[in-house]
């Protein structure tokens, strides 16, 4: 059994699209075991992106995830890291498959509806990032 941390973005939030994003996550079979909805402080959007700090786009993605309210996620279930990665599709939407988060509702590559973790390492600090333990379900 895995965990990992899912995020609906800002403008996945402001399309409405939380209750069908979160619904799929649960009859795919995972388990929210914890769930917040969230301005994120600049603060935090820079930690969790830290990896990007160098790339030119840094300073837009920051402006960009504290926009407004995300859903924070903590999913669990077999396989979640890599089963949520299919279920969002591609980072940039030209290249995301029909039927995945991102095939069906991401409007550009900055502004792609979900984040999830890429691998173990990042759920664990992710999920740490976001949650405390007492926040998440045993
Ligand atoms: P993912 O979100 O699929 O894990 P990533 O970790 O490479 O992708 O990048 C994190 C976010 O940064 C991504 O969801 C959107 C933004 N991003 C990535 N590449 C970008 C680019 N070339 N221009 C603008 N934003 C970009």
């Amino acid at each position: 059994m895995e965990r990992t941390f899912a995020m609906i973005k800002p403008d996945g939030v402001r399309r409405n699209l939380t209750a069908e994003i979160l619904g799929r996550l649960i009859r795919k079979g995972y388990r929210v075991v914890g769930l917040k909805q969230m301005v994120i402080p600049r603060e935090l959007a820079e930690q969790h992106y830290a990896e990007h700090k160098e790339r030119p786009f840094f300073g837009e993605l920051v402006d960009f995830i504290t926009s407004g309210p995300v859903v924070a996620i903590a999913l669990e279930g077999e396989n979640v890291i890599s089963g949520l990665r299919t279920l969002m599709g591609a980072t940039n939407p030209k290249d995301a498959a029909p039927g995945t988060f991102r095939g069906d509702y991401a409007t550009s590559i900055g502004e792609n509806v979900i984040h999830g973790s890429a691998n173990e390492h990042d759920a664990a600090r992710e999920l740490g990032l976001f949650f405390s333990d007492a926040e998440l379900l045993k």
